[in-house]
């Protein structure tokens, strides 16, 4: 008998963060994760993640829009489908539902993962075979004070847990932030590479100036200088920037992708499965950057585990991320809500060997840090057709 799925919960999950974490446009001090969890007829289920930073500070989808739009919207297309089919369910999704990218990427991470665990496969198996056993891992310096960030930065250069650096300007004055920026990359030496991530908030003379700057301070990289809808702009920056310019929120999906190989308006991209509305999407944009010589970087939407493994997952089948990865969400919140921790050592992120994503939910965590109590259930019929 064909496995259906019968059962979609959405949860919004709050966790405490380490410290404040500070960005142009918005401060958190606490991650709000949706969970979504897809069961199915045999028993089996999957997990998936949709998370963005500061409810809509950041993107268009907050975590309770996601969960309002899955329990609503999503579920009755999807409850009484073949499991076996996570391409044909998503491109109903997307014949019916316009845009909600975070939330497709959850939904289509939760199918992929039910679809591994019945397969007993990594869903690196799935997703064509593992390339890599670990990824490189950089961490954000986001606490808003230069004394605290180069100690921050010193300690985890210690433990060798992170020797890649990305700090966040553009709040305030260039002058200040280069200031700051140089500051931390003097501290650090040839011991550390410093990018800085801008979040839009540079208008162009802003960012000609701070592009000259940042390289003279010895930054690397400068991620999103520039709003995502000014592709000119960014394509003239990268023209003339003596350092590299990634592209950041204005991806959001292969067609963007496109574009911006088109008109050169970046060196590198910051492949985001959320941004992308899924795995496959943000395949196909890693596919357009090869062809189009842009160098990859795997991007998080400061997502928690189950958002991070499933990027690593597919991060992990990529021939070469030339700038690594900054998949440490889990490390930002007081706590990872796994049986077993995800493992972060020797400056890289291990891949998990066991089936899906390759983790497990404590549900005594969950339970204690959901926000909106018992869970919200949406059942339906398992006989429905798949047509
Ligand atoms: C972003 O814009 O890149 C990723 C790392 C971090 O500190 O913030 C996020 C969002
Ligand atoms: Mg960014």
């Amino acid at each position: 008998m064909p496995v259906k799925i019968v059962h979609i919960d959405t949860w919004i999950v709050d966790i405490p963060t380490i410290r404040p974490h500070v960005l142009s446009m918005t401060s958190i001090s606490s991650q709000v994760m949706m969970l979504v969890r897809i069961r199915f007829s045999d028993g089996s289920e999957g997990i998936g993640e949709g998370t963005t930073i500061g409810g809509l500070a950041y993107g268009d989808e907050s975590p309770e829009g996601m969960k309002l739009a899955i329990d609503r919207y999503f579920a009755p297309l999807l409850l009484g489908r073949d499991a076996e089919e996570p391409a044909a369910a998503m491109a109903l999704l997307r014949t019916h539902i316009v845009g909600n990218h975070f939330a497709k990427n959850a939904v289509e991470t939760a199918l992929l993962d039910a679809a591994a665990r019945r397969a007993e496969l990594p869903l690196t198996a799935l997703l064509g075979g593992r390339i890599h056993d670990s990824l490189p891992v950089l961490w954000t310096l986001a606490s808003g004070e230069t004394e605290r960030d180069i100690d921050e930065a010193e300690a985890m250069i210690a433990a060798r847990r992170h020797n890649v650096f990305k700090l966040k300007i553009g709040k305030r004055d260039l002058a200040d932030d280069v200031a700051h920026v140089a500051a931390i990359k003097k501290a650090l030496g040839d011991r550390a590479s410093v990018r800085v991530d801008v979040n839009q908030a540079w208008d162009a003379m802003s960012a000609k100036r701070g592009a000259k700057m940042l390289a003279d301070a010895g930054v690397d990289l400068i991620e999103q200088p520039l709003n995502r809808d000014d592709r000119r702009g960014m394509a003239a920056l990268t023209a003339t920037s003596p350092i590299a310019i990634m592209a950041d929120e204005a991806l959001r999906g292969p067609h963007d992708a496109l574009e911006y190989v088109r008109d050169k308006a970046a060196h590198v991209f910051s492949l985001k499965p959320a941004q992308a509305g899924g795995l496959f999407a943000a395949r196909d944009i890693a596919a357009i950057a090869r062809a189009g010589k842009v160098g990859l970087y795997g991007g998080t939407m400061l997502e928690g585990g189950v958002g991070t493994a499933a990027s690593a997952q597919l991060f992990a089948t990529l021939p070469a991320m030339e700038w690594g990865t900054e998949l440490f969400g889990p490390l930002l919140q007081t706590e990872q809500i796994f049986t077993e921790p995800l493992t972060y050592d020797n400056f890289a992120l291990a891949l998990p060997d066991s089936p899906g994503l390759g983790v497990e939910l404590d549900l005594d965590k969950i339970r204690h840090f959901r926000r909106d109590g018992p869970s919200r259930t949406v059942t339906g019929p398992t006989s429905r057709e798949t047509s």
